[in-house]
């Protein structure tokens, strides 16, 4: 038997569904126009004002936004309410000189736990729950989102904040903790380190586990829900569009149910920007229709995804989007960060180094792992060991905190990295997700 927490809204019919996003997307565009000058002078570059929105069928005719417009737009550029009306914000990972930051009202904190409080009914919670929140909390979205969430459905909330692992265990056992909210790849170390404790599947309170924030595979599911005795849920969000929570898997577990109530979702080609049909593979793009602060009109995330209408066994009518399958940019998230190679570039070139570098990304014991071959210039390379041991030392600590992540560094001999003939190979992404 499903469960919902807004039965009315999560089934209701198709046509319920696009008169609520006409009448929202209509009023958003209204809003933004108004009040966000960045949009007015986008809109008025490609010659269309509110008055040409009159549906969602009209939706291709807006302009698309993009992260380099959220970063030119840094800090206020897309407010479309009085700083003074705000009551949090939130930003992404990954820390380049400018970062994406997010604003919210309390109306649009409401709603986005709304949001994350669907995604834990659906995993079967309820207010008899004791929720286990082991995603980052401060400014990543998914320790606040989830805590929310949870918060609503009444469930016992325990924020934990990702890390002290021996201590997460404690809390479970101890606190008999049932759905616990963390990265899949932390989930599958908190259920290694079970196992290696030798406590089984049936000595451990957990019931469900909500993972989300990075991609992973249905091996790792697997693997995670046998170790644990649980079954997985995933969840998918970002920052620019609320958190997690945009979108959310129900017991079927075929792909997750996009809250089409607040976000318009389409698939556009990456290179061309048309529109594509349903179930064609193709850039998740969203139009957020009922935030105040921070509305983005057809966002594009990046991420490649398939959208389905296929009728849910769950008895949701919302559309489901199939996991992210790859990113239409070179953005990596590595453990849970979001890391451009052009930032690591970047660290090197400020400390002298040629642009002959190698990222090597791993999964070990489920844990990433970011590795960075360097070549030195002639003049480095006749330097001491002891000399080359402390550039190594400083590179990593440039990059820690360029990227805020730890990352291991071997320096190598001049013209020791391959060259390429075509577009060089920065990465290897060696996991297998
Ligand atoms: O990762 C929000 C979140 C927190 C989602 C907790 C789920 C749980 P950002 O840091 O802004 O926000 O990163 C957003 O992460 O564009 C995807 O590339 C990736 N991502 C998020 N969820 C999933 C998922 C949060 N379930 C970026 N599967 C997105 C694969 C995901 N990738």
């Amino acid at each position: 038997m499903a469960n919902y927490f807004q039965p009315e809204i999560e089934r209701a019919s198709q046509e319920q569904i696009k008169a609520w996003q006409d009448e929202r997307l209509v009023e958003t565009v209204k809003h933004v126009y108004a009040n966000v000058p960045y949009y007015k002078k986008l809109m008025d570059e490609k010659g269309i004002t509110p008055a040409d929105i009159r549906s969602c069928d009209d939706l291709y005719k807006l302009p698309f936004l993009t992260k380099n417009d959220l970063r030119e737009a840094y800090p206020y550029g897309l407010l479309a309410v009085p700083l003074e009306d705000c009551v949090r914000i939130q930003s992404t990972s990954g820390t380049t000189g400018k970062r994406v930051v997010a604003f919210y009202t309390q109306a649009d904190l409401d709603l986005w736990e709304e949001c994350c409080a669907r995604a834990i009914v659906a995993a079967g919670g309820s207010k008899k729950d004791v929720v286990q929140v082991a995603y980052g909390y401060g400014l990543f979205t998914g320790g606040p989102g989830l805590n929310g969430g949870s918060h609503k459905v009444g469930c016992l909330t325990l924020p934990m904040s990702s890390g002290n692992t021996q201590r997460q265990i404690q809390f479970i056992q101890d606190l008999s903790a049932t759905i616990l909210c963390c990265t899949p790849s932390y989930a599958a170390y908190i259920a290694e380190t079970f196992q290696e404790m030798g406590i089984g599947p049936e000595e451990i309170s957990l019931k469900a586990g909500i993972f989300g924030a990075e991609a992973w595979s249905e091996e790792m599911r697997r693997d995670i829900e046998n170790k644990l005795g649980i079954k997985a849920y995933d969840i998918y969000g970002l920052t620019e569009i609320s958190g997690p929570g945009v979108s959310f898997e129900c017991e079927e577990q075929t792909g997750m149910h996009i809250n089409e109530d607040h976000f318009i979702a389409e698939i556009i080609d990456p290179v061309t920007g048309e529109v594509l049909p349903e179930g064609e593979k193709g850039e998740l793009v969203f139009t957020s229709i009922t935030k105040r602060a921070f509305p983005l009109l057809r966002y594009r995330t990046r991420d490649i995804c398939v959208l389905t209408r296929k009728p849910c066994s769950c008895g949701r009518t919302h559309i489901k989007m199939s996991k992210p399958m790859g990113r239409s940019d070179d953005m990596m998230i590595i453990r849970g960060v979001n890391v451009f190679p052009s930032q690591i570039e970047t660290v090197l070139l400020n400390y002298g180094y040629p642009a002959n570098y190698q990222i090597i990304v791993d999964r070990v014991r489920n844990t990433d792992t970011l590795d960075i071959q360097v070549e030195m210039t002639q003049e480095m390379f006749s330097d001491t060991v002891k000399g080359i041991a402390a550039r190594e030392r400083e590179l990593v600590d440039g990059l820690k905190s360029m990227l805020g992540l730890a990352a291991k560094v071997h320096l190598v001999s001049p013209k020791t990295i391959a060259r390429s003939e075509g577009k060089a190979v920065r990465v290897i992404d060696k996991r297998k997700i």
